[in-house]
């Protein structure tokens, strides 16, 4: 080979080695929680599937533990087209979504399946059609078990515990209502800043399910969770409609079907992450206080006054009747 076949061959070569490279696209999903955490887990995984079901011309980049934003933050990007995709909790979309703040009303669903049927039928689409108009494709829900209170002095038992409590939630006006309406006062923080105000005494409680009371660390704080279970809102995984736009019909197909087969693998760990997460930090010294031992209906009472105040319309009235309905 002369010099000069020599260097064409070479280049030919970077040329196409280049090509290959641009067809590797990278799509960075945002994350709050740790590794080792049961979504974080359910997305590296669903990362390997990508790649195999892309044939190697996608990838995900995952940034957890809130390296790139918090939700609220993560969901304003996502909408904006700054961001690929994020997971998110319900929660943070309810200011955008009137079909979230219906979902996230308090004693709504009876038990995660309940809850799994209402989003796989007419109210699911409602959902995607509303996340639509903001800018963001749903890809598809995670379980997140439901929301219980826990506190740092004293447990949570009947109504008259909440007086006087400073209870973090996340940024939804239907939980800054329910907490109000329960007689103590709403603090929103994200979630990193969560541990802090438990320390710093800015709030004597918070709400969540029992792997993130556990992989938060939070239980080493506020040591009394009462399992009130008073909302079960899923988790969800939402790409950017801009960048959802760029990939080709067989790319979106493959990301749809890496989504949906993480939603599923992660419904069959779900319950034992639970149980794991409550043996833990009971081991460890949490006081975990049973619904049998909770004056349930003096709490539910005052929470569902708040029904009023959400369903403004017939329209949404006939929803959450529907939604109680659906066996
Ligand atoms: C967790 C949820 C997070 C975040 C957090 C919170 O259960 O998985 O996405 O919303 O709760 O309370 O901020």
């Amino acid at each position: 080979m002369t010099g000069a076949t020599g260097i064409r061959a070479l280049c030919a070569l970077v040329a196409c080695l280049g090509t290959v490279v641009a067809e590797a696209r990278d799509l960075v999903l945002a994350e709050v929680h740790p590794s080792g955490h049961i979504l974080v887990q359910t997305e590296e995984r669903m990362g390997s599937h990508l790649a195999e079901l892309s044939k190697g011309e996608l990838q995900l980049q995952l940034k957890n533990n809130g390296a790139l934003c918090n939700e609220s933050q993560c969901w304003e990007m996502i909408k904006a087209g700054k961001l690929d995709i994020a997971r998110i909790n319900f929660a943070e979309l309810s200011k955008d979504l009137p079909a979230v703040k219906l979902m996230s009303l308090p004693y709504l669903f009876r038990s995660r399946e309940h809850m799994w049927r209402v989003l796989g039928g007419e109210f699911g689409k409602r959902l995607a059609s509303e996340a639509e108009q903001h800018g963001a494709v749903l890809l598809t829900y995670y379980d997140s078990g439901t929301r219980s209170f826990y506190t740092t002095k004293k447990p949570i038992r009947n109504l008259a515990d909440f007086s006087g409590l400073r209870v973090r939630i996340q940024n939804s006006p239907v939980y800054k209502d329910l907490i109000t309406q329960l007689g103590a006062t709403p603090v929103v923080l994200p979630y990193d800043k969560v541990a802090d105000a438990f320390k710093s005494g800015e709030i004597d409680a918070a709400e969540n399910n029992a792997p993130s009371y556990v992989s938060s660390g939070h239980y080493k704080i506020a040591k009394y969770y009462s399992l009130d279970e008073h909302s079960a809102v899923p988790e969800v995984l939402v790409i950017s409609t801009k960048t959802w736009a760029t990939l080709s019909p067989a790319q979106q197909k493959a990301l749809q079907a890496a989504a949906t087969d993480s939603s599923e693998y992660m419904r069959k760990l779900w319950a034992d992450s639970e149980v794991q997460s409550l043996a833990k930090a009971k081991k460890e010294g949490s006081v975990i206080i049973d619904k049998s031992q909770i004056a349930m209906s003096g709490i539910e009472g005052f929470a569902v006054k708040l029904y009023s105040k959400y369903m403004t319309d017939s329209a949404d009235m006939e929803t959450v009747l529907a939604i109680l309905r659906t066996k």
